[in-house]
């Protein structure tokens, strides 16, 4: 991030200096490396061609523009804007060039898009980066709020708000760019269209609130690194909280990543690994986590890996992997609510734990194509209480505890691995007469009795 080349004290000494009725930026036509300040209103807005200039709206000054028009137009190289008052476009609030710093604390706002980024060889701005201060706003009605290619970085303490999109990084021909993006505890990014959307080696910092009402709150491409302490969400259109193509996922204690229309976490075609390590919730109407799996789609052959020590649920699946080696690790108190598909390939799941009760519900864990294998830390073959074959589908019983599968062709413990024929219950009950079973039940010692003890 550029500095900001004017202290406080500077624009302060400037505001008090300057007269009421003074022309609001100047000086209007500046040399390169010039200091602009806006102090009252001006209802034209302020163009400049030139390079290194810091254009400063001081507290209470405001820059608009004449109708149809962008209020700032900054198209040349590495300019920086210092917005303390109003920046209202009646198109664009700030149209600026490569290398475009902004540092926000006041509002920023467009009747189409907040701050684009536009050379003047009309090609999509890199670099941009953007400061958006507690308590300051972004704000665009009509289209998206921050629009840059290559590079643009964004830290956000206040509101960003769009009609459209967010914070979009994409370059002159529509392909998806690098974008950074830092939201904080105070910070809030409210869309209807994507929140933020860029393209391969992507990373977003959440600690605050990313939420679209209609599409992906984050839409990226190969090798994203997201860490979420926050909530990421999706609340319709049948869209995701991240659609990505790979990713590697951080949602710590008490983040949210949800979709009230769909899923979770959605990879689409790729051929890279992702992995995602949960301990706060992950949550989809429809999936949890879930990859594209049909061919004519472009399906992920990607191998996802999970560890999961929270909340991973969807209505449909909680975990939906396709092809690829994937891999689960149910960490202790963890919790899978749906069933879990694993695809096509050699896939794992990992109980870490003793289970508690019925896992997901009693839903189906299914492993798919390929040989498959569930291991079970934290018990021997010996702790296997029963086990129950019924219409393909196949339940371990570990005391209170069950699991419910399907597709696995073997099952590791901490002393040996036996294949799914060979599991059976340990041994055959000894059948008890009908009148010893009552005896026993009258007497209370039915609950107590372990079944193959
Ligand atoms: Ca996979
Ligand atoms: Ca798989
Ligand atoms: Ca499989
Ligand atoms: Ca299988």
């Amino acid at each position: 991030m550029k500095t900001f080349k004017m202290t406080s004290v500077a624009v302060a000494a400037l505001f008090a200096c300057a007269p009421s009725v003074h022309a609001a930026c100047t000086p209007e036509d500046p040399d390169s490396g010039d200091a602009v300040t806006c102090l009252a209103t001006d209802s034209d807005g302020f163009k400049s061609g030139k390079k290194r200039l810091t254009v400063t709206v001081a507290s209470g000054a405001e820059v608009q523009s004449d109708a149809g028009k962008d209020a700032i137009k900054l198209q040349d190289d590495d300019n920086t804007i210092v917005n303390i008052g109003t920046i209202d476009g009646d198109d664009e609030a700030i149209v600026g060039g490569d290398g475009l710093s902004v540092i926000n604390t006041g509002l920023i706002r467009g009747g189409d898009k907040a701050i684009v980024g536009e050379n003047e060889d009309d090609e999509r701005a890199a670099n941009m980066t953007i400061l958006n201060s507690v308590g300051a706003s972004i704000i665009a009605t009509g289209d998206d709020a921050i629009k840059g290619a290559e590079n643009l970085s964004v830290t956000n303490h206040g509101l960003i708000s769009a009609g459209d999109k967010g914070i979009q990084a994409e370059d002159e021909t529509d392909t998806k760019t690098r974008v950074i993006v830092v939201n904080s505890t105070t910070g809030e990014i409210r869309t209807v269209d994507e929140s933020i959307e860029g393209g391969d080696d992507s990373v977003i910092t959440n600690l605050g609130l990313i939420t679209s009402s209609e599409d992906d709150a984050l839409d990226l491409g190969e090798r994203a690194v997201i860490k979420n302490y926050g909530t990421i969400r999706n609340t319709g259109g049948a869209q995701d909280a991240m659609d990505l193509d790979s990713a590697v996922i951080t949602n710590f204690a008490g983040g949210l990543i949800e979709s009230l229309s769909d899923g979770a976490i959605d990879f689409d075609e790729s051929a890279t690994e992702s992995r995602i390590t949960n301990h706060g919730v992950i949550r989809g109407l429809t999936y949890g986590v879930l990859v594209e799996s049909d061919p004519a789609e472009g399906a992920n052959t990607a191998a996802q890996i999970i560890e999961n020590a929270g909340l991973i649920e969807g209505g449909t699946h909680a975990l939906f992997l396709g092809a690829g080696e994937d891999s689960y690790r149910h960490q202790s108190g963890a919790t899978l609510r749906g069933a879990t598909d694993f695809g096509a390939d050699n896939d794992s799941f990992y109980f870490e734990d003793v289970l508690s009760g019925v896992v997901a519900g009693g839903a189906v864990m299914a492993g798919g194509a390929g040989e498959d294998v569930m291991s079970f830390l934290a018990y021997s073959l010996a702790d296997l209480t029963d086990v129950v074959k019924n219409a393909g589908v196949t339940s371990l019983f570990f005391g209170a505890g069950q699991v419910n599968v399907t597709g696995w062709e073997s099952f590791t413990f901490a002393d040996q691995t036996v294949t799914a024929g060979d599991l059976t219950a340990p041994m055959a009950p000894v059948p008890l007469p009908a009148a010893g079973w009552l005896v026993l039940a009258g007497l209370g010692a039915l609950a107590g009795m372990r079944r193959f003890g």
